[in-house]
């Protein structure tokens, strides 16, 4: 059995516009994650930038932290045991049209960059984006 992980969430802009954010908190809650800790916010583009560091260097860095700092967000810290693969599988691929039945960039994502939710990708990076978000 894999260890009791906590990983960072974030519903997107597009989602929250939408008022998707109840049904993709019951999505996590069915599939036994705990919603520990959760806020929403919007962050201003030098967060974003800070936040999406790990892309910099990629064509579509400016468009992303713009995007992201674009409306309000809701973070979440998710527990459960392998919470940062689970997360990956219940969001499904970074582009919705490659995502798989199910998940909710399938359901709800519009786009490569409209796709509704992130989750950190290792635990590592899970510890960093989650005192990113919630520092005490
Ligand atoms: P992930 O969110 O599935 O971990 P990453 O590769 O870490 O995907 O990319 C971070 C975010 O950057 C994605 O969720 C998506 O919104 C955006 N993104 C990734 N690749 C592209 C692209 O080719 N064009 C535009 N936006 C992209
Ligand atoms: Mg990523």
């Amino acid at each position: 059995m894999s260890d009791l992980e906590q990983t960072l969430s974030i519903i997107k802009p597009d989602a929250v516009q939408r008022n998707l954010d109840l049904q993709i908190k019951e999505i996590f809650v069915n599939n036994g994650f705990k919603i520990v800790r959760e806020k929403k916010i919007q962050i201003t583009k030098s967060e974003a930038e800070q936040f999406y560091k790990v892309h910099e260097t990629k064509p579509f860095y400016s468009d992303l932290c713009n995007y992201l700092s674009s409306g309000p967000i809701v973070v979440m810290i998710l527990e459960k045991n392998g919470a940062v693969l689970a997360n990956r599988e219940i969001m499904g691929a970074t582009n919705p049209s490659e995502a798989k039945e199910g998940t909710i960039r399938k359901k709800f994502g519009i786009s490569i960059d409209k796709n509704s939710v992130h989750g950190s990708d290792s635990v590592e990076n899970a510890k960093i984006e989650i005192n990113f978000f919630f520092k005490d």
